[in-house]
């Protein structure tokens, strides 16, 4: 199996044209320009001679044809608002370029290699969508149940992408033997400790809940300060509250994000009627994620009612934290350490569809290094060199899976 980098690169600057915005991207989930990077995907996997096909939720599958084994290798093609280039993509086309040097290769007794692309890993209506349905966590009542934060349901979405009524593809255990995920570290770890290859030991958990504060919309120059039900004053209070609440309980590597808020209708002349705030946090440890979530709600318990304002909150995001499967993990080790590669063994701040795929197969993550730690931003960038260095480790390791096959 011999890599081919200049065809790796280009691959990744070519679907880094999909939604391009200046270094980075802009790509939410169903919209054309990820449909259209879907497709594009989908045509790559078919040259390459994969049985590819693009499911009824928009996962891009190829799968090597005439193996009953394979590893599945990916990640996902979506970004957030003015995203990077590389987070998800380069996972995805790591799969594609090792399945494609696989049958290039000719070696047909081996492992095959499945490629994936999960849709709406970023969240726009689902966090984690493509690979919640690919582990049959998804059925087709959540669709309709499901909303972006304009309330256009996914359901929705998918039937105006073509995708809607497709088979879904799903994990095969008799088949899948193990789930790799190669990434950009999107923080500032490898960089700082001057190490090449993260092997990541498990993944954060993660929840988003969204407060919603409920006043009266009345003329802001008129209405006398005693009088309003001022629903965005209401909020800024308690987003105060909750972070004195967060810094007295927290561990020590929890962290959170007020990562969105809205004020109806919206005017400065007006008293807000409604406001809104996306509040996320993350701990290895889900006592902790707990103790947070429990704070988010005693704080509503005490702002609720005050001024006039009703105060709720409701969950949105519930992952829990998940660990890497520890052999796999030391086989990507050795295969760094091998090459000459320094290592570092970490946990992910950032969510993966590892995460729900490791509550079902044997699952690996490797990081490579992100310039500056920057990422969910168009400065994110990695070496080139470092990209190349991150396949040649998973293909070390695929070739260790297939000795012990
Ligand atoms: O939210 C995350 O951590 C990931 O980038 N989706
Ligand atoms: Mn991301
Ligand atoms: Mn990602």
């Amino acid at each position: 199996m011999q890599i081919n980098y200049p065809r790796l690169l280009a691959d990744l600057r070519q679907l880094a044209t999909f939604g391009q915005v200046g270094t980075g991207v802009h790509r939410l989930s169903f919209t054309s320009e990820d449909r259209e990077a879907r497709h594009w995907l989908l045509q790559r996997m078919t040259e390459a001679g994969l049985d590819a096909q693009i499911d009824g939720i928009g996962n891009v599958y190829g799968q090597t044809k005439g193996v009953n084994k394979a590893v599945l290798i990916g990640s996902h093609t979506d970004s957030v608002p003015k995203g990077g280039w590389l987070d998800g993509a380069m996972g995805v086309l790591y799969g594609l370029e090792l399945a494609r040097a696989r049958l290039e290769a000719g070696d047909l007794t081996d492992l095959g290699i499945d490629v994936i692309s999960f849709a709406d890993e970023e969240g726009t209506y689902r966090a984690l969508a493509g690979s919640l349905s690919f582990c049959g966590h998804l059925s087709e009542a959540d669709f309709a149940a499901t909303t972006n934060q304009l309330g256009k349901t996914l359901h929705a979405v998918l039937l105006e992408a073509g995708y809607a009524g497709r088979p879904r593809v799903t994990l095969d255990p008799s088949r899948h033997v193990a789930y790799l995920e190669g990434h950009i570290e999107q923080g500032p770890r490898l960089e700082v400790e001057g190490k090449k290859i993260g092997v990541v030991t498990g993944i954060v958990g993660i929840r988003r809940l969204q407060v919603t504060c409920t006043g009266q919309a009345d003329h802001a120059g008129t209405t006398p300060m005693h009088l309003r039900k001022d629903a965005g004053s209401a909020l800024i209070k308690y987003c105060h509250d909750l972070i004195r609440r967060f810094e007295q309980i927290r561990g020590a590597n929890s962290v959170w994000n007020f990562g969105q808020v809205m004020f109806e209708p919206g005017a400065g002349n007006v008293v807000p009627s409604a406001a809104r705030v996306l509040i996320e946090f993350r701990d290895a440890t889900e006592a902790t994620i707990d103790r947070m979530q429990a704070e988010i709600q005693a704080a509503v318990t005490t702002a609720d009612g005050q001024g006039g304002v009703n105060v709720q909150a409701t969950e949105l995001i519930r992952v829990s934290p998940a660990e890497m499967d520890a052999n796999l993990a030391a086989l990507i080790e050795t295969a760094a350490r091998a090459r000459g590669a320094s290592t570092l063994r970490m946990p992910s701040g950032a969510g993966h569809d590892a995460m729900v795929l490791s509550r079902h197969v044997s699952t690996a993550m490797l990081f490579i290094p992100s310039i500056g730690g920057r990422s969910h931003d168009i400065a994110e960038d990695t070496d080139e060199a470092d990209i190349c260095l991150g396949i040649e480790v998973l293909a070390d390791t695929v070739r260790a899976l297939n000795q012990k096959a």
